[in-house]
């Protein structure tokens, strides 16, 4: 344990502790807080690897990023399916989805530990909406878990091709084509921030002179510093931005729009 790790490793403040006034589970095995969520996230994890292992052996194809676990076939509607013609899917979603919301919660009661705000959970909450309205609410919305997509490498970039020449032109979903605007973004607001500081660190610098020196870079090279806590204010921002146009690109594929290109057969009467 390190010095200052002390301060914060004390029993208390978590959800179970809250409720019932113990938590048994709040303790540090080694460097990892354990914690009832870490547990979760661990038994669902298993079983959820468990399910797949055995799907890839009833496949008995050993290529790895050949090998598919598809959605539930159109017959089964929203009920269970056998195990191997998508009950595993069902199962590994299930798995997976409880794996997720436990880490974001086990994130919840560090940060409480660590008297942090809830910045880093609620993020990853916006990355865990993106999976659950793929393969929940969207699939709900249409009435068959075979909307759901097809887990393994091939098998969900096979997915994303079919769904996207589906609905005609995924490129023309203007949501979608917000989604891209902000992963490409968020990717170059971070580079921007990790190459600047990572020129500008050095071990026996003054950290004032380090701060100064990358709004001075930004200063003279493009006229403006967004600065310290601004350029992490904008990362979180646009990553909860890029998130919501990609939930929105998909949940709107399908349940309200059947074609992308018909979509923009709209006309404004002023714009002729
Ligand atoms: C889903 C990740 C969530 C992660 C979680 C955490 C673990 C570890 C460990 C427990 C959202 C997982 C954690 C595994 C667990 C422990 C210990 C993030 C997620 C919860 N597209 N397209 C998108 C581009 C085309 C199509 C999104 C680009 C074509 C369809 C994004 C291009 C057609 C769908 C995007 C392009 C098409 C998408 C995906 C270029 C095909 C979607 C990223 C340059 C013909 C999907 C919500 C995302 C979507 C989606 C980008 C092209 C179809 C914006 C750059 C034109 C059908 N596309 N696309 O959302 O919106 O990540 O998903 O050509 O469904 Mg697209």
């Amino acid at each position: 344990m390190l010095s200052f790790e002390g301060v914060y490793r004390k029993r208390g403040g978590t959800f179970l502790a809250d409720l019932i006034g113990d938590d048994p589970l709040d303790f540090w095995a080694g460097r990892f807080y354990v914690g009832v969520f870490g547990v979760t996230t661990i038994v669902a994890t298993i079983i959820g690897i468990a399910v797949i292992a055995l799907s890839i052996a009833a496949q008995g194809d050993g290529d790895l990023l050949r090998v598919t676990i598809g959605a539930p076939l159109r017959q089964y509607g929203l009920h269970f399916a056998p195990f191997y013609q998508g009950g595993n899917w069902e199962v590994i979603t299930i798995c997976a989805i409880v794996a997720f919301v436990s880490w974001a919660l086990r994130e919840v009661e560090i940060c409480r530990k660590l008297d942090m705000g809830y910045h880093v959970p609620i993020m990853f909450s916006f990355a865990i909406s993106a999976y659950v309205v793929l393969e929940v609410i969207r699939p709900l919305l249409l009435g068959c878990w075979c909307e759901g997509f097809d887990l393994g490498f091939t098998g969900h970039l096979t997915w994303v091709s079919n769904t996207g020449f589906k609905y005609m032109n995924f490129y023309l979903n203007p949501f979608h084509a917000y989604g891209v605007l902000g992963f490409f973004l968020t990717a170059m607001v971070l580079a921007m921030h990790g190459s600047a500081i990572l020129g500008t660190y050095s071990t026996n610098a003054d950290p004032n002179v380090e701060t100064a020196n990358v709004d001075n870079f930004w200063r003279d090279y493009i006229g403006y510093s967004i600065g310290e806590l601004g350029i992490h204010v904008l990362g979180f921002w646009l990553a909860i931005y890029t998130l919501i146009m990609s939930d929105l690109c998909i949940l709107t594929s399908g349940p309200w729009v059947k074609d992308w290109v018909e979509f923009w057969h709209f006309s404004i009467p002023w714009f002729h």
